[in-house]
């Protein structure tokens, strides 16, 4: 009786054992074609480095396979032959120094060899020399700011990036978009195949620059320049977002890296010299109210608005209504100077740094003749100019 019912369970064991394996070996051609590009695994990213990444991963990866194999493998081969119902004896091999020692060995021996192609992928992550291009990076309360310090072109280019996904999606007035919260105004702009280093750094408060598929998170802190460097292998638009709970907004200051081939960036390069070019020139005209307002509403929404709100209403107490405020409705050089200098230790910055004079004298005209304000001035950007000058 006993012993017939060990039979069966035997077969039984051996039939799911068999079954099991045979699955598991069918599936494997499956796992190693689609399963490793496939979205259970690691993605490959765009950069020379995040490939490196990528491929210590699988590296280590196939070593873990091998030690499962080996060790599953001996334990079921164990387990199964020398069974307690053939009559197996456990051995004893308690306080056996030889076997402690080879156990401990072979583990370590292993680590070593999983650290030297990890040190040598770390090492190629931190080394940022024999650049081609630098970009400083810079975060804000909630922007980022991209400035191209290239020495061989005649003017730095500098522009900041918002966020431009619009209101209505956020309040879930309108459909969202695929890209959600992942759009910007003036994205990063970067030549494929060359050798770029980004120098990070902040305004206010801690942010990090992260863009996934490059493979590149890094803080971007206060005082503090950090250099990383990014290869891009493959043109594309790719997306990231601040890694850094850095406030209110944290979660619209997302990241967009446009890689061109290196033609269309030169391209790309000399456009934007020249609208920079027409913006500096722009600071000597006399705007029409109508222009200062359209230009000004403009301003508001990209940098003010997100505090002082569309409806200039604010957030009481802690960013003040714009809507018959004493400032905006006061002294128009103290109103300037305030948005120009920011109030220090609040989360009122300096706009002087972000804006030009025209963008100042618009902002500043469209505050005092918006909503229920109606001061009845008008601000020019050679106003700005004067005054910022004689201080
Ligand atoms: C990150 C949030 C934030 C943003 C963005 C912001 N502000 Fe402010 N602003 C504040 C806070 C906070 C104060 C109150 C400062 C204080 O304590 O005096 C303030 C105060 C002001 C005041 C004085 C109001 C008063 O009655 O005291 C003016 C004017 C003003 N901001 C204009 C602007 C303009 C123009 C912009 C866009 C160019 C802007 N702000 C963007 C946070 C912000
Ligand atoms: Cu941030």
């Amino acid at each position: 009786m006993q012993v017939q019912s060990k039979g069966n369970d035997v077969t039984s064991k051996i039939l799911g054992f068999v079954t099991g394996g045979l699955l598991a070996a069918l599936s494997l051609p499956v796992w190693a074609s689609e399963g490793i590009n496939s979205r259970f695994n690691m993605p490959r990213g765009v950069s020379t480095y995040s490939a490196s990444i990528y491929d210590l991963h699988m590296l280590v990866f196939y070593i873990c396979v091998g030690i499962g194999v080996v060790v599953f493998g001996a334990m079921a081969y164990t387990i199964y032959k020398h069974r307690k119902s053939r009559g197996a004896e456990p051995a004893s091999f308690h306080e056996n120094t030889k076997l402690e020692i080879v156990w401990t060995a072979i583990p370590m021996a292993i680590l070593i060899i999983m650290a030297i192609p990890a040190t040598a992928v770390m090492i190629e992550l931190y080394d940022t020399g024999g650049s081609e291009m630098e970009i400083e990076v810079r975060g804000y309360q909630w922007r980022w700011q991209y400035k191209y310090l290239d020495e061989d072109r005649n003017q730095t280019l500098e522009f900041f990036s918002s966020m431009a996904t619009p209101r209505e999606q956020i309040e879930n007035r309108v459909v969202k978009d695929p890209n959600y919260l992942l759009e910007v105004d003036n994205p990063l702009v970067i030549p494929v195949n060359r050798k770029i280093k980004l120098l990070l750094t902040a305004n206010d408060v801690i942010h990090a620059w992260w863009v996934p598929e490059f493979g590149l998170k890094r803080d971007a802190i206060p005082g503090i320049l950090n250099d990383v460097w990014v290869e891009v292998t493959e043109p594309g638009i790719y997306r990231g977002m601040c890694a850094e709970l850095c406030g209110r907004d944290h979660a619209y200051m997302p990241i967009v890296v446009h890689a061109l081939p290196q033609d269309e960036f030169d391209a790309w390069y000399e456009e934007q010299q020249t609208a920079f070019e027409e913006r500096q020139a722009m600071a000597e005209r006399t705007f029409e109210e109508d222009e200062l307002m359209s230009l000004g509403r403009d301003v508001y929404n990209r940098f003010c608005a997100s505090c002082h709100m569309a409806n200039g209403q604010g957030i009481p107490p802690t960013f003040p209504a714009l809507d018959g405020s004493p400032v905006v409705r006061g002294d128009r050089d103290a109103h300037i100077r305030l948005v120009y200098e920011g109030v220090p230790g609040t989360a009122m910055q300096a706009f002087g740094g972000q804006l030009n004079a025209a963008e100042l004298a618009a902002v500043t005209h469209f505050q005092r003749h918006s909503w229920s304000n109606n001061v009845g001035d008008i601000t020019q950007p050679v106003d700005v100019l004067d005054l910022m000058s004689g201080q």
